[in-house]
């Protein structure tokens, strides 16, 4: 891929449960085909993008929703995607659930570059909501319960020229993620989400679920120099809503690109990766910057404790 290149997020609007892989792949690839008639060499789908979003439902056995996972990828219901991503030429992200052949389960997303070849693949470490039975729940968000944490870090691979990162959903909220990439010199970190409106205990007005989930892709963006797209699975599936949102924000921590509705839209943006060097080479110049030595509590403390005592040099009584 050239310096600049189109780059589309196709949002995903509601699978239902009954939803056959091959619908669904069908749905993916009249996407794919409506982001390269605009002339996107990248296309990002969403995280658990082949089925409904099955851990809002509760199963006594974690292996009770095992078919709502990939035993191998590709695989038969997604060849046509691959077949018609490599037709075109393009590129793309896509999210789904991994059961690997020695029983681990994990929230997996894979890099597919112009000539078909997966040369990336990543496993959900922030996996958000709960493991236990709030059985009083509509929904629930039992994330904990299905899936591994993933064993595979915070990876950057090489498409077609360009340095991808990848993260999922959860991910987004935590800045570690992106500079994790970014240290790494991705040029484009790349994600799918699911978003429900109602979280439990996560409570915050309707309207906050948009903004924060866009805040979390222009702060990585901006903070990190680097292009961020996400591509979100929306709209209601099984009675329960999941935001739209779908957007790509610029190394300014800029959206420049963002679906309108919360069902199957594609947006696109012009990604440079030139227009992210003057972030770099001024503001964000980790080289010239950045102090480890003092970011030891970022390793160090897991959860929120007790104030560092601070040195006596400060001469403070
Ligand atoms: N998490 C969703 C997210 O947008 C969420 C919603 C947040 C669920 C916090 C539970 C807790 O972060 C996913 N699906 O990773």
């Amino acid at each position: 891929m050239d310096r600049k290149f189109i780059l589309a997020v196709a949002q995903v609007g509601g699978i239902q449960p009954q939803e056959s892989r091959h619908d669904v792949v069908a749905r993916l690839v009249a996407m794919l085909e409506q982001a390269v008639a605009a002339g996107a060499k990248f296309v990002v789908f969403p995280e658990l993008t082949l089925t409904t979003f099955f851990p809002r439902y509760w199963s006594d056995k974690i292996s009770g929703h095992d078919q709502y996972f990939e035993r191998e990828m590709p695989n038969e219901a997604v060849n046509p995607l691959f077949k018609a991503a490599l037709s075109h030429g393009v590129g793309f992200y896509l999210g789904y659930a991994e059961l690997t052949s020695d029983g681990h389960r994990y929230n997996t997303s894979i890099l597919v570059d112009s000539t078909g070849r997966i040369v990336g693949k990543y496993r959900k470490i922030h996996l958000p909501g709960h493991a236990d039975n709030l059985k009083e729940l509509k929904a629930q968000h039992l994330e904990k319960r299905y899936f591994e944490v993933g064993d595979l870090g915070f990876g950057v691979f090489d498409v077609d020229g360009v340095r991808f990162g990848m993260c999922l959903c959860n991910d987004r909220r935590w800045p570690e993620v992106y500079r994790m990439l970014s240290l790494q010199s991705a040029d484009v970190v790349v994600l799918g989400y699911n978003t429900p409106l109602d979280v439990p205990g996560w409570q915050e007005e309707p309207h906050m679920k948009m903004s924060t989930h866009l805040l979390s892709l222009a702060a990585g963006a901006y903070q990190n120099a680097v292009w961020v797209a996400a591509a979100g699975k929306s709209g209601t599936e099984d009675g329960t809503y999941m935001v739209g949102g779908s957007a790509i924000a610029s190394p300014a921590g800029e959206i420049v690109s963002k679906v309108i509705g919360d069902g199957d839209e594609v947006a696109f943006a012009q990604i440079d990766l030139d227009y992210s060097e003057p972030f770099r080479q001024s503001v964000f110049n980790f080289a010239a910057h950045r102090r480890p030595e003092h970011y030891g509590l970022l390793v160090e403390r897991v959860g929120r404790g007790e104030p560092l005592p601070i040195p006596k040099s400060a001469g403070l009584t």
